[in-house]
């Protein structure tokens, strides 16, 4: 394949000093030897710093969940693109699902927010997904499709050359509920495409990642896709053995 593979945990809100420490130690030692694979994960943001120290110089990059659209100012609570890359962010999640339906934010706001990261040398992990209503009502591609416009209108089609995107059904989000694999890849292969009329090269090497309840006992079947290009992992990113039997998998 011409697109290696990225697995990268969302840890969500969860955590704490040695919970991470743990989990990362067993990560680590589990991985060091998986050639082939990228590994990742996106923490909360006052666990930057220990998860920087513990991560440098190893197979396992990492990055945060959200970031301001801002460069800086008066926006009390908020946190920039720069302050990730002063903490070794590599990639920061932007437009999940639970930030556009519980924080209000729109595809303008997360066009803002993709253009931040880049603007300093972060990777977006941009998330498209349509709910179960629009999935049942057949608009599942004019969903995403429209998600996905708003940002190349904004950052411009070459944009996504640097950068990562996650299909993440919403009715499969933290639900057990799995697409199958056919269903992701269906999806996945529907984004690529579209993006491939406008520019070839950049759909051929974009990393498109499925997310919404992959576990160890689905994820190789849902790699196995030839337009799955790896998982962006919630819940199971928080167990070391489901995390690492993920990797592996990816190989
Ligand atoms: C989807 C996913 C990670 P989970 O939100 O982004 O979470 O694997 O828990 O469904």
């Amino acid at each position: 394949a011409i697109r290696s593979k990225l697995v990268a945990g969302n840890w969500k809100m969860h955590g704490g000093t040695l919970q991470n420490r743990d989990l990362l130690n067993a990560v680590l030692s589990a991985t060091a030897d998986l050639s082939g694979v990228e590994l990742a994960v996106c923490v909360p943001y006052p666990y930057l710093p220990q998860v920087q120290s513990i991560l440098q110089g190893t197979n396992v990059s990492w990055g945060a969940q959200n970031v301001s659209q801002h460069e800086k100012g008066a926006y009390t609570g908020e946190v920039s693109a720069s302050m990730l890359l002063d903490f070794g962010c590599r990639y920061v999640i932007v437009g999940h699902s639970e930030r556009r339906a519980l924080y209000g934010e729109d595809s303008h706001t997360v066009a803002l927010k993709f253009r931040a990261a880049q603007s300093v040398g972060v990777i977006p992990i941009l998330c498209v997904g349509e709910t179960l209503e629009q999935r049942e009502a057949g608009i599942t591609e004019q969903v995403v499709a429209k998600q996905l416009e708003a940002v190349v209108k904004s950052a411009g089609i070459n944009a996504l050359g640097t950068a990562v995107l996650a299909y993440e059904p919403v009715w499969a989000i933290g639900t057990g509920k799995t697409a199958s694999p056919a269903q992701a890849q269906e999806v996945h292969s529907f984004i690529r495409g579209r993006i491939a009329a406008d520019a070839a090269e950049v759909a051929e090497g974009l990393k498109i990642l499925y997310g919404g309840s992959v576990k160890a006992a689905n994820a190789a079947e849902l790699f196995a896709m030839p337009d799955i290009d790896g998982g962006l992992i919630g819940g199971a990113s928080l167990v070391a053995e489901e995390f690492i039997a993920i990797a592996r998998a990816a190989k």
